[in-house]
């Protein structure tokens, strides 16, 4: 099967109608510090908590604040903006297309920054480190599938590449272990990457098809070895395509889970350096996926959340 024809970069004419937004889950963010992933929680009321990772591996839940619901803002994701550990909260504003963030520190907000406004066509889609510098960025598109990251240290907008009429950016994750943020791709069946570079050129890597009745359901590291990963399951089981250099290295299976449970994040909620995936099953136990290697897994249980709670950053 030929990629690079299914992937065209070239078919800039076709109108884009692929969702915005990013669609899967991504790491979350460490929002006090103990080297455990936490969890933001956003209530229908607009009521805006987290979840924070003990390291018995019970959480603690602390009030952030009342965005107010069908108000100016929303949760919008993590990010690292200064300092060595991503746990920034972004959020989004429809009324402005507006993004800002919360400064954390030990489970607290400390302050409010400004990001960017954006123009009214265009989409915040995610949150990476697009030029490689330790510093978070936005990835952005606009309804004609053009891709473009906002460097936030620099303030500058560099155009990445343009979306065909098929393809859905699935996820955000480093696919080559170079420190810079790449791009999963989906289109047609098949998936790829967008690798980035410092300079925002761009190299396509075409990885497979999908096997059948498989779905991407997420990026994260499951093997510890620095480089990301993607978790694909089907109807009851669950695997990862270990990647290594932007190409798939091997399956790595991770057994069956229970039936209607979502995945709702992925990162390393126990600290061991090997992500892991938050589940929720149908009656709203939720809880992680400890990933300990090839079939491997120890399910610890968080909480039971009603339908009002949502964990997974906003659709935009
Ligand atoms: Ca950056
Ligand atoms: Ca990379
Ligand atoms: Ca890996
Ligand atoms: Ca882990």
């Amino acid at each position: 099967m030929n990629l690079r024809a299914i992937f065209s970069l070239s078919d800039r004419k076709q109108k884009c109608t692929a969702a915005p937004g990013c669609r899967q889950p991504r790491t979350t963010g460490d929002l006090n510090g103990n080297g455990r992933s936490d969890m933001v929680l956003l209530n229908s009321k607009g009521l805006c908590g987290a979840w924070l990772v003990q390291p018995d591996q019970t959480v603690k839940w602390t009030d952030l604040a009342d965005l107010k619901a069908g108000h100016k803002w929303t949760f919008a994701g993590y990010a690292r903006f200064s300092g060595s550990a991503r746990n920034n909260i972004v959020l989004y504003s429809k009324s402005k297309n507006a993004i800002g963030f919360w400064t954390m520190q030990n489970g607290g907000i400390t302050g409010w920054q400004d990001l960017t406004a954006l123009a009214k066509d265009v989409t915040l889609i995610g949150i990476g480190d697009f030029n490689g510098d330790g510093v978070d960025d936005l990835l952005l598109r606009n309804r004609n599938g053009v891709v473009c990251a906002y460097l936030t240290t620099t303030r500058v907008f560099i155009h990445l590449g343009e979306l065909a009429d098929d393809q859905i950016i699935e996820g955000i994750g480093d696919f080559n272990g170079d420190g810079v943020d790449d791009i999963l791709i989906r289109g047609n069946g098949c998936a790829g990457l967008w690798l980035l570079d410092r300079s925002g050129q761009l190299n396509w890597s075409g990885l497979d098809a999908l096997p059948a009745a498989f779905t991407i359901l997420g990026v994260g590291d499951f093997n510890g070895d620095g480089t990301d990963d993607i978790l694909l399951g089907n109807d009851g089981n669950i695997g990862v395509w270990t990647i290594a250099n932007g190409a798939i290295t091997g399956w790595m299976g991770l057994g069956e889970l229970p039936a209607h449970c979502m995945v709702e994040a992925i990162s390393d909620f126990n600290g061991d350096g090997t992500d892991d995936i938050l589940l929720r099953a149908a009656d709203g136990m939720t809880g992680a996926l400890l990933v300990k290697g090839p079939e491997q897994t120890e399910w610890v249980e968080y909480g039971c959340l009603g339908t009002e709670w949502t964990i997974r950053p906003a659709a935009l």
